[in-house]
């Protein structure tokens, strides 16, 4: 994007970059959409074929291990074969700027890969495996676990995805540690979500409860658009650069 068709932003938005101190960004797989992973809900969503409720819980793994297993494996593939886009990194390098953090609902690891250091997996991560029975960790997997579901080493049980599943709760203290981070964000990005997941969709909602600015980029209006400060439409790979962009026109000058 040349100099001419930079992008504008609300003033009263670049007077909140300019007082803020801490951001947070909560994503969605919108984020990662311009890499190459598809979304879950849009036109084009993997969950047009497949209903959720048929492939991410823990029944239907139980009923049909390989099926959910492959679906997995099909998707780590996706993530293993693509690179974060200028989005991911555009929200690693405000961290030379703010303080940042980061609660995403994605299981793809870009995040991680783009060089963010302060991540929230609220849904875990498909780069991760455990027994279902005595909860050995499994990390890479050789190719043989292609559509049959592994079995664990030590006891045989069933391998699955360390991603939280439909019915399932959040793991371990990664809502609450969202949750906090949300009370003292000075701005909240709501990136690429359709913001229908819960407890997950409650992260922004608690950041604007505690008064921070809300700012969300995404091609059409969501769920939570009538909360939102400040909707920016479009493509997070295009937007969130040109947001930076203005940081750092202003640190340089
Ligand atoms: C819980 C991990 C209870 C796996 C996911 C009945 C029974 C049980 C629970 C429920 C129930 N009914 C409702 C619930 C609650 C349920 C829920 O919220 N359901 C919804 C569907 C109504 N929640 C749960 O079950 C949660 N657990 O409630 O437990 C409990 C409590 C205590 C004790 C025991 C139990 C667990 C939810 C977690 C589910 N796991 N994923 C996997 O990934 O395979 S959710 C799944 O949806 C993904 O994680 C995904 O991240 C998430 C949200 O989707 P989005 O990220 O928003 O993606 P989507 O495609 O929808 O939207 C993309 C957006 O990007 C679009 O808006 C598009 O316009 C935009 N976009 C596209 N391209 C771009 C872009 N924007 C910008 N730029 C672009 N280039
Ligand atoms: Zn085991």
């Amino acid at each position: 994007m040349d100099k001419k068709n930079k992008m504008e932003f609300k003033k009263e938005f670049v007077e909140k970059l300019k007082e803020a101190e801490s951001l947070l960004f909560f994503t969605g797989a919108g984020i990662s959409a311009e890499s190459g992973v598809p979304t879950f809900r849009g036109k084009d969503g993997i969950w047009n074929k497949l209903k959720p409720e048929e492939l991410a819980n823990f029944n239907a793994f139980i009923k049909n291990p390989d099926m959910v297993w492959e679906w997995y494996q099909y998707r780590r593939k996706i993530v293993e074969n693509v690179e974060p886009n200028p989005g991911h990194y555009a929200i690693a390098e405000f961290e030379n700027y703010y303080k940042v953090d980061v609660v995403t609902q994605n299981v793809d690891n870009l995040h991680k890969r783009a060089g963010s250091t302060s991540i929230e997996e609220l849904h875990g991560s498909i780069v991760r495996n455990f027994c279902i029975d005595c909860k050995t960790y499994y990390y890479d997997l050789d190719e043989e676990f292609e559509n049959k579901v592994p079995k664990c080493k030590k006891c045989n049980g069933l391998i699955r995805p360390d991603v939280v599943w439909f019915g399932e709760s959040l793991r371990g203290d990664a809502y609450p540690n969202s949750e906090q981070k949300a009370k003292s964000c000075d701005i909240c990005f709501v990136v690429g979500t359709s913001a229908i997941v819960y407890p997950a969709a409650y992260i922004p909602i608690t950041a604007k409860e505690y008064g921070a600015y809300i700012v969300e980029i995404n091609l059409e209006p969501t769920e939570l658009t009538p909360h939102i400060n400040y909707s920016i439409f479009g493509k997070s790979g295009e937007i969130l650069p040109e947001i930076l962009r203005i940081v750092k026109d202003r640190n340089h000058n």
